[in-house]
C-alpha cells in the first residue's frame, strides 16, 4: 500500500496492560477490530522486552497485512525495521524526526504526536506523514500526559493547519459517545480549519466487551456527517 493511500478513519492503538487488555490475547483483538473494520493499527507496548515486541510485532503484522492495514510501531524504530512494517509512530520524547526518517526511508509511515503550534509546525516541517493530536481528554490510559487541550486546543491545531497536506487523526478519550462531535466539528456551522481524517482509540476498541461490534460502531460514527440540525 502506498502511504498517500492510508485510511486514518479509524486508527487503533494497542495496549497490553492488564487494565485495558484484561487476560485476552493482543492478537485476537487486533483481528477482531480489523473484521469490525479498523484502518489503521499502532502497536503500543511500554512495558515488554525487546525480544517479546519484536515476536509480538510480527505477529500482528501478518494480521494486518491479511487485511491490507498498516501497522506501525511506536517509540521503536529498531523494531519497526526488524519486522519490516510500515512505520513508527514518536512522541516528542523519541528519537526525532529526521534521524527515523533516515533510517526508515522515504516510503515509510511516520506520525508524530502533537499538544501545541511548536510541535505541529516542526512535524508539519520535518515531514511527517500524520499527526496525532491530542491529548483532547484526560484518560486513564495515559495517566502522566503532558496536555489536555481539550476540543477547543484541537480546533486551534487544526486551524493552524489548514493549508497543509498532512493527515490528522485526534487521541485521547475518544469513544462513541463523542467521536462524531470530535470528528465533524470543523464541518459544523461556524466550524473552521482542517478537516480530521479519523480518529485514534485506545480502550474503546481494545477494552471493549466486545472489539468488532466497538470497532463497527466507530467507524459509522466517524464515516456519516451529523445532521447538524
Ligand atoms: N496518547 C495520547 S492519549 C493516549 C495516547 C497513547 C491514550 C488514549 O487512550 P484512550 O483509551 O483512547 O483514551
Ligand atoms: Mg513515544
Amino acid at each position: 500500500m502506498r502511504k498517500e493511500d492510508v485510511d486514518h478513519s479509524l486508527y487503533l492503538v494497542t495496549d497490553s496492560t492488564p487494565a485495558i487488555l484484561g487476560d485476552k490475547d493482543i492478537c485476537a483483538v487486533v483481528e477482531a477490530a480489523l473484521r469490525g473494520g479498523v484502518t489503521c493499527v499502532q502497536y503500543r507496548d511500554k512495558t515488554s522486552d525487546t525480544g517479546a515486541l519484536v515476536a509480538t510485532a510480527r505477529r500482528l503484522h501478518a494480521i494486518t497485512q491479511r487485511h491490507d492495514v498498516p501497522l506501525l510501531i511506536n517509540d521503536r524504530i529498531d523494531v519497526a525495521l526488524a519486522i519490516g512494517c510500515e512505520g513508527v509512530h514518536i512522541g516528542q520524547d523519541d528519537l526525532d524526526l529526521s534521524s527515523a526518517r533516515k533510517l526508515l526511508g522515504p516510503d515509510a509511515i511516520i506520525g508524530v504526536t502533537v499538544s501545541n503550534a511548536e510541535e505541529t509546525d516542526v512535524a508539519c516541517k520535518g515531514g511527517a506523514d500524520y499527526l496525532g493530536i491530542g491529548t483532547v481528554f484526560a484518560t486513564p490510559t495515559k495517566e502522566n500526559t503532558k496536555s489536555i487541550i481539550g476540543v477547543d486546543g484541537l480546533q486551534q491545531i487544526l486551524l493552524q493547519i489548514a493549508d497543509e497536506p498532512i493527515k490528522t487523526v485526534c487521541i485521547g478519550g475518544i469513544n462513541a459517545s463523542n467521536a462524531s462531535r470530535v470528528m465533524w466539528q470543523s464541518e459544523a456551522p461556524g466550524g473552521k480549519g482542517k478537516a480530521l481524517d479519523g480518529v485514534a482509540v485506545v480502550s474503546a476498541i481494545m477494552a471493549a466487551p466486545d472489539p468488532e461490534e466497538a470497532s463497527w460502531d466507530l467507524l459509522r460514527l466517524v464515516r456519516s456527517p451529523p445532521a447538524f440540525a
